[in-house]
């Protein structure tokens, strides 16, 4: 026995745990900063989150859009993170006795990262370039686990653990390096995460429209507290997508093919459409999981070229029925060549409200469809257009169980009162939006509780593709609760149907109504 070492204690599980969770946040910050400063490179977390929407059945997808709204992306990722910490610790903890049983669990993960990033569609980069970030986090985490375990317990070359124990001082100067290497990874992947579009966007200057949208009507913002702007700020504009990160597209080397049943070839760079003539359209555009009384639509000036226009510069071969479009993160969404050929303002669209679109909304460019819900027709971060048939692919949504065409079912909203909201009796004033784009809203109706419906105020029509404001007035209130519903109709003379539908798989139906009290 060798008396000289001073005598080692076995090492308490909070030191497994620790060990656990350095090996892998030092592993995966590695690849985070790797990947950060590799151009369109998801990071390992990012690919494994990419595979969870993927494989997420639709039920599961929907109800964490309705649950979660625009936050189910960071919910997602801190779902991944909380997992994998939990599932290292554990690892840490057992590697105290059975080491190669850490190390097994710890390589396994680190391998279910690698296949996520081999089998990741979102990335712009190549393959290869793909793997580097999982392939890093897998080799730092299991040199890290490996040298912490061994000041935890002595281990033999083949990762046998010896009785003696605890090496404190050891342990603490590897979990130090370790904890170092998570400091580092992490900047960097945040400094230089999505740096390049960012960039890119600050610097364009966008050319005024040759044809600009006539001005906004007078009358088409009614005067309520509460009621949605006609217009929505960038800011406010919903989100929806399935992107975890969003994909960095400098305008710089974006390239727009248009190809397929097509006479000719077109590749566009952005400088190609900023010099073509632009127009600027106003168009509310409208998510398939939009509920009933939902706020997922918004209406915005869209600056861009008509793809109406752009199809006929690559000139269409006769037998084609759809669009196949795809984004940088190989989204794909299917359009009928009709729509997008026909009289209304279907656009490829660079602004936004006078900017240029802000990168969630689908920097450098994007399509925007009047009448389409977004799943089938707003493709952004666009970079590829196919002119094909609808019988030789499916979009994105439609191999998930929506449909493969889906005009927007007209709806409306009571955007005044909220939900249980007072008003003094002589002063009961309801209000909101409602939506028919390319056909018009012709008329809306309230009624309270069970009583007859009655006719709303209209706001001013600014064009057949935006919505349009509501506001109606109750003059003889009767104190108490009641409920307010609303109906539009349409300018082809049909009634929303007050008939639920749900939202797969091409949209919602119903009537929208709210309690509320009068006192
Ligand atoms: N690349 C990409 N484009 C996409 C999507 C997506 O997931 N990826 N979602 C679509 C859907 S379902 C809608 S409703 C609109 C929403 O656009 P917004 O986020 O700008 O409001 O974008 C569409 N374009
Ligand atoms: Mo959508």
């Amino acid at each position: 026995m060798n008396t000289t070492t001073p005598a080692r204690t076995a090492a308490p599980w909070w030191a497994g745990a620790v060990a656990g969770f350095l090996a892998a946040a030092s592993g995966v910050a590695v690849g985070t900063g790797v990947a950060a400063l590799l151009q369109g490179v998801p990071s390992p977390i990012e690919s494994v989150g990419n595979r969870a929407i993927d494989y997420a059945p639709p039920f599961l997808k929907e109800f964490a859009v309705k649950q979660f709204g625009t936050a189910d992306k960071p919910i997602l990722i801190g779902g991944v993170v909380v997992t994998l910490a939990i599932l290292a610790m554990v690892a840490g903890v057992i590697g105290r006795s059975k080491p190669r049983l850490a190390v097994g669990a710890v390589a396994l993960i680190g391998v279910i990262a690698v296949a996520a990033a081999a089998i990741d569609r979102t990335t712009t980069a190549s393959r290869a370039l793909t793997l580097i970030p999982s392939v890093l986090t897998l080799a730092v985490s299991l040199a890290v686990l490996i040298v912490l375990l061994g000041t935890l317990t002595q281990l033999n070359r083949k990762l046998e653990s010896l009785p003696a124990g605890f090496d404190r001082r050891k342990f603490l100067k590897v979990a130090l390096g370790a904890s170092a290497l998570v400091v580092v990874g992490g900047v960097v992947g945040r400094v230089y995460g999505s740096a390049a579009a960012a960039a890119s966007r600050a610097g364009i200057r966008l050319p005024g429209a040759a044809i600009a949208a006539p001005p906004i009507p007078a009358g088409v913002q009614l005067d309520l507290k509460g009621i949605t702007p006609f217009v929505t700020p960038n800011r406010d504009f919903y989100r929806v997508d399935t992107a975890l990160r969003v994909p960095d597209v400098p305008a710089e080397g974006w390239n727009l093919r248009i190809h397929g049943m097509v006479d000719k070839e077109l590749n566009l760079s952005y400088r190609d459409i900023m010099n073509m003539p632009l127009v600027e359209n106003r168009i509310t555009l409208t998510c398939v999981s939009n509920e009933v009384g939902g706020r997922y639509l918004g209406n915005a000036a869209w600056l861009g070229v008509l793809t109406k226009d752009l199809l006929e510069m690559a000139g269409v071969q006769s037998g084609a029925d759809a669009i196949k479009s795809t984004s940088a993160d190989r989204w794909t969404a299917g359009t009928p060549l009709d729509v997008v050929t026909d009289e209304r303002n279907a656009m490829l669209a660079i602004g936004m409200n006078g900017e240029p679109l802000p990168l969630e909304h689908g920097f450098p460019a994007r399509l925007v469809v009047p009448g389409l819900y977004g799943f089938v027709s707003a493709t952004k971060w666009l970079v590829d257009i196919e002119v094909t048939r609808f019988s030789d692919f499916k979009g994105y949504w439609t191999t998930r169980d929506y449909t493969a065409e889906a005009p927007i079912k007209f709806s409306s909203r009571i955007d005044v009162p909220k939900s249980f909201q007072s008003f003094p009796r002589d002063k009961v004033r309801l209000g909101g939006v409602a939506w028919a784009q390319t056909v018009g809203i012709e008329q809306v109706e309230i009624k309270i509780d069970d009583g007859p419906w009655e006719i709303a105020t209209l706001g001013a029509e600014d064009n057949l593709e935006t919505w349009r404001q509501w506001m109606w007035q109750w003059d003889d209130a009767t104190e108490g609760t009641h409920k307010a519903t609303i109906r539009a109709t349409n300018k082809n003379g049909k009634t929303q149907t007050s008939e639920r539908a749900r939202i797969r798989p091409n949209g919602t139906t119903g009537w929208h109504s709210v309690q509320f009290r009068v006192e």
